[in-house]
């Protein structure tokens, strides 16, 4: 079987129905609901794999790399100020998420106006996420990218917001600098 991470979920499922089976058997309730509810979230469960790092480790170039693109804008100065989630699309689609829960479709060229410090200063336009979608092979199988704003700048929002997310990680890959030796920040982080 596929060793990727569609290939690993179906193989976990098959070994949940094997297990439930068992459980049928000897009348185990308890264990049955247990295996029913780990079936359930890995039916539906996206993904989440965080880029985290402190701030102008390279997370948003990283991401752009993995995607084969540029959509995500990148700069020397603190940029990030705005939690993206990126997902699988047929077409780019670009929608902002705001902290009152209303909702704007957005072209990808505006997305620098929301999720960066320069087009939106301290998050003066109250986004609270801005949603991604792109026709990357790479996010099939329901994995979601997610960039966040560096932690440890001088813009403490952009810190908050990325520590406010941390409880939805599944799995993250942390950016360090090869150039500059491991700060206090990055270990506390
Ligand atoms: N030398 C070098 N420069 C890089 C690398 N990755 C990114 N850069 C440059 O570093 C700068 C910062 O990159 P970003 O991708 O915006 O960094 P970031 O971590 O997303 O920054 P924040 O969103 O502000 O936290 C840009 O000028 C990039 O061109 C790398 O691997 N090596
Ligand atoms: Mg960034």
């Amino acid at each position: 079987m596929d060793k990727n991470y569609g290939g690993l979920k179906k193989e976990i499922l098959h070994n949940v129905d094997i297990l439930a089976g068992i459980a049928i058997k000897r009348g185990a309730k308890n264990i049955i609901e247990y295996l029913f509810e780990v079936k359930q979230r890995l039916i539906n469960n996206h993904f989440n794999l965080v880029v985290l790092g402190a701030f102008k480790r390279g997370k948003t170039t990283f991401l752009n790399a993995l995607l084969g693109t540029d959509i995500l804008s990148t700069d020397v100065l603190p940029l990030t100020s705005v939690v993206t989630l990126i997902r699988y699309g047929q077409e780019i689609g670009t929608e902002v998420v705001f902290l009152n829960g209303e909702t704007k479709n957005i072209a990808s060229e505006q997305l620098a106006d929301y999720v960066t410090e320069s087009g939106n200063p301290a998050n003066e336009k109250r986004v609270k996420s801005v949603h991604l979608e792109y026709p990357s092979t790479y996010l099939k199988d329901d994995l979601i990218l997610i960039d966040t704003p560096g932690v440890g700048s001088i813009y403490q929002n952009n810190t908050d917001e990325t520590y406010d997310y941390l409880p939805k990680v599944d799995a993250a890959v942390f950016l360090l600098s090869s150039d500059q030796p491991l700060s206090r920040s990055e270990i506390d982080f």
